[in-house]
C-alpha cells in the first residue's frame, strides 16, 4: 500500500467522540470566564458538536454526562430526536458521583452503605440510560479519595469499590462495557481510590469481562510513559478507550497534542503496531475529554478533530516491518529513525486527499468559519444566563 493509500484505509475506520461538556461553559478552580456562544442546553450540544462533525465527518458520537445532560426524567426519545437532528449519535454516558454533597467523602466508597447505595443506583439508572439510547460504553471516574492520612480505611475502601463495580456489572447488556478510568490526585489530595492504571485493571479484572481501563492522557504525573501503560493494557486486552486532552503540568484538558503531539503519536503508535502484530483490530472507544475556557469551543474541537486524525495517520505510516527488523537486530538509531520519519512526514496532503474524496471540504477549519454558524449562535445565545451541563 502507498502511504496515502495507509493514510486513507486508517482514517476511514478512525473515530474520535466528543465530550457534551466541552461545549459549554467550565472553568477553574478559580472560576469561569463565560463565552457567549458556549452551549447552554443538550440541544445546544448537539448542535455544536453536529457542526464538527459536519465539517470533520470523524466525530459521530457525542459523551453524555448523565446529570449534565440526561437528568432523571429526560424522555430517551427527546435525546434521539437531537441525535437524528444534528446527525450524531449518543455515545459513552458517564455516571456523575462527583457533585452531589453526599458524595463529599465519597460515593462507592464511602465508608456510609447509604451513600454506597445511592451511588450503586446512580449507576444502574446509568445503565438503564445506556441501554435507551443504545450506548455502548459506561465511562466511569470516581472523584473517591481522601485529603488527609489516617482518614480512611484504604483496604476496606478498596473493597467497598470493588464490590459496586462488580454490581454494576452485572447489570450491563452483554453488548455493553464499563470503562474504569483512573486519575492519580483531585479533588482529593492525599488518596485517590482509583489512582493509576494497576489498580484500575485490577478493579476492571475484579468487576467482570466487559469490563475495562480507560485512560485519561491527562491523568497521569509528569514525565510518565503513558504508550507503556497502552502497551501493557493491550497486551492484556484490558485497554478500553481514551479521554484525549494535553497537559503541561497536571490535569489541564488542553487542546490534544498542543504541548506534546509526539506523546500522541507514540500512543496512536503502539496500537498500530499491535494491530499490525496481531493481525487484529484494537477495539478502542477514541475520546476527547477538554475543557476550553479560552479559545472558541466549536473551533477548539475541529482543531482536536483534526490534530487526532494527524497523528493518527502519521502512526499509519510507520514501517512496522523495518522498525520491528531494527529492534531485532539492535540498530537503535535506525530503530527510532524509523519512528521519527514517520512523526516528520506531512501528511496534510493525504489528509486533504482523503477530505475531498468523502465529500467534505479539504479544511474543516475554514468550512465551518465560512458556514456562518459561530456568529449566528453567538447572536442567539448571547445575553442567556449560564446553566448548568459542565463541571466547575
Ligand atoms: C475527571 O477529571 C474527568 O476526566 C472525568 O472523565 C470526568 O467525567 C470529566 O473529567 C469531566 O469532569
Ligand atoms: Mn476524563
Amino acid at each position: 500500500m502507498t502511504p496515502d493509500a495507509c493514510v486513507a484505509a486508517a482514517l476511514d475506520n478512525f473515530h474520535i467522540e466528543l465530550p457534551s461538556w466541552g461545549f459549554a461553559d467550565t472553568g477553574t478552580r478559580f472560576g469561569k470566564f463565560l463565552q457567549a456562544a458556549a452551549a447552554r442546553t443538550l440541544e445546544e450540544k448537539f448542535a455544536d458538536a453536529g457542526q464538527v462533525h459536519a465539517v470533520t465527518g470523524c466525530c459521530p458520537t457525542l459523551a453524555l454526562h448523565v446529570l449534565w445532560d440526561v437528568p432523571a426524567g429526560t424522555p430517551p426519545a427527546v435525546v434521539q430526536g437531537l441525535a437524528q437532528r444534528y446527525g450524531v449519535r449518543p455515545g459513552s454516558i458517564n455516571p456523575n458521583l462527583f457533585q452531589d454533597q453526599i458524595y463529599k467523602h465519597g460515593s462507592l466508597a464511602n465508608e456510609r452503605a447509604e451513600v454506597r447505595q445511592a451511588a450503586l443506583d446512580h449507576l444502574l439508572d446509568s445503565v438503564r440510560i445506556a441501554t435507551d439510547l443504545g450506548a455502548r460504553d459506561l465511562s466511569l471516574w470516581f472523584a473517591d479519595g481522601s485529603n488527609y492520612p489516617g482518614t480512611a480505611n484504604l483496604r476496606a475502601r478498596r473493597a467497598w469499590m470493588q464490590a459496586g463495580l462488580q454490581q454494576m456489572h452485572r447489570a450491563l447488556a452483554p453488548t455493553q462495557r464499563m470503562l474504569i478510568e483512573y486519575k492519580p490526585f483531585e479533588p482529593a489530595f492525599y488518596h485517590t481510590e482509583i489512582a493509576d492504571w494497576g489498580m484500575a485493571l485490577l478493579l476492571a479484572r475484579g468487576a467482570g469481562a466487559q469490563a475495562r481501563v480507560l485512560v485519561d492522557t491527562g491523568h497521569h504525573y509528569a514525565g510518565q510513559n503513558i504508550e507503556q501503560i497502552v502497551a501493557w493494557l493491550l497486551s492484556e486486552n484490558m485497554l478500553g478507550g481514551f479521554h484525549f486532552n494535553d497537559r503541561r503540568y497536571a490535569d489541564d484538558d488542553l487542546t490534544l497534542g498542543s504541548i506534546d503531539p509526539y506523546q500522541v503519536f507514540r500512543i496512536f503508535t503502539e496500537i498500530r503496531c499491535y494491530e499490525w502484530e496481531t493481525g487484529s483490530v484494537a477495539d478502542i472507544a477514541y475520546m476527547v475529554d477538554q475543557s476550553h475556557n479560552l479559545k472558541g469551543k466549536i473551533e477548539a474541537m475541529i482543531q482536536t478533530a483534526m490534530t487526532a486524525q494527524e497523528l493518527f495517520a502519521k502512526a499509519a505510516i510507520v514501517d512496522f516491518a523495518t522498525l520491528l527488523q531494527a529492534q531485532r537486530e539492535q540498530r537503535l538509531v535506525d530503530a527510532e529513525n524509523v519512528l521519527k520519519d514517520a512523526f516528520s512526514t506531512d501528511v496534510r496532503p493525504a489528509l486533504r486527499a482523503w477530505r475531498r474524496g468523502r465529500g467534505l471540504q479539504e479544511d474543516p477549519l475554514a468550512a465551518f468559519r465560512a458556514g456562518g454558524y459561530l456568529e449566528r449562535i453567538t447572536l442567539e445565545r448571547a445575553g442567556r444566563a449560564p446553566s448548568g451541563g459542565s463541571y466547575a
